[in-house]
């Protein structure tokens, strides 16, 4: 008897792994910006709806059926998503949002509690303790900040800004571990490894282009998603190798909670489309 339930484990573990089918692509989205998916397969999608106008934007949540319904809603501009737990955060414009499970928000970080003021809060990427660091793109040209919101909401604090000269219009970020962030630049495509007890920026990858989301899959490979060429490029020896390109503006990309798929929202299409990471 104890065999067999033995060989059933197996097998049910077996099942687990096996390669799920490509999903389809998630369509009439409204300004998409970033992507998350939750533990229990939902995905979450922000929608800027009207660019500069407030009130409008929402989150939209994607069932493991792909049935689409508005989860959250009278945000202004919701770019990059986090999710800590079963809690959501959002850079929705000037402020960070905490979204209830049930969809209700608050806001985490007032525009007034950040050192300097926020103007274009883009991606929000949370570490292993709980803390959120939060890029500003600023004017999309000339210096931002990126900013790191302790966990329970404050102190916020500056990690970098634009008193150090490459830190022009900071997007995407990715925790690294060992006290270190990976930060993508809009403006000049160039990778930056920040540390984040000094600020101190290095250079480790180039040709980004409008550099916006950025991931680590599993096996190690940095994937970053550049807005303004549309294209989705690999990071191979401090060089941008194209994986896939044709979008019309490829923005915050997200990796599935199984890891096998690549979210990669199209803003300008209105497209939530997967790619398989081989
Ligand atoms: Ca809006
Ligand atoms: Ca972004």
């Amino acid at each position: 008897m104890k065999k067999i339930l033995l060989v059933l484990a197996l097998i049910h573990t077996t099942s687990v792994y096996a390669k799920s089918e490509l999903p389809t692509k998630i369509t009439g989205l409204k300004t998409p910006e970033s992507v998350v998916q939750g533990k229990d397969g939902s995905i979450y999608i922000s929608e800027i709806v009207e660019f500069g106008k407030d009130g409008d934007g929402q989150i939209s949540k994607v069932d493991k059926k792909g049935n689409v319904t508005i989860f959250a809603k009278g945000m202004d501009d919701p770019k990059g998503l986090a999710m800590i737990g079963d809690k959501l955060y959002v850079a929705d414009k000037n402020r960070v949002l905490e979204v209830n499970k049930d969809g209700t928000w608050q806001v985490y970080g007032a525009q007034m509690a950040f050192p300097g003021t926020p103007v274009f809060l883009n991606d929000i990427e949370a570490d292993n303790l709980g803390n959120l660091y939060v890029s500003d793109s600023g004017d999309l040209k000339s210096g931002g900040q990126i900013y790191k919101i302790a966990k329970g909401g404050s102190p916020i604090t500056v990690v970098a800004d634009s008193k150090n000269p490459d830190i022009l219009a900071p997007n995407g970020l990715l925790f690294e571990g060992r006290n270190n962030l990976l930060s993508v630049d809009f403006e000049s495509g160039i990778l930056y490894r920040v540390n984040l007890s000094t600020g101190a920026t290095t250079k480790i990858g180039t040709g980004f282009g409008g550099g916006d989301g950025m991931v680590k899959t599993k096996a190690g490979k940095i994937i970053i998603s550049d807005w303004k060429a549309g294209k989705v490029y690999e990071l191979v020896a401090g060089k941008s190798r194209v994986i896939k390109e044709g979008y019309k503006a490829a923005a915050d990309i997200a990796l599935t909670a199984d890891g096998q798929f690549l979210m990669v929202p199209d803003m300008t299409a209105g497209e939530l489309d997967f790619i398989e990471i081989k």
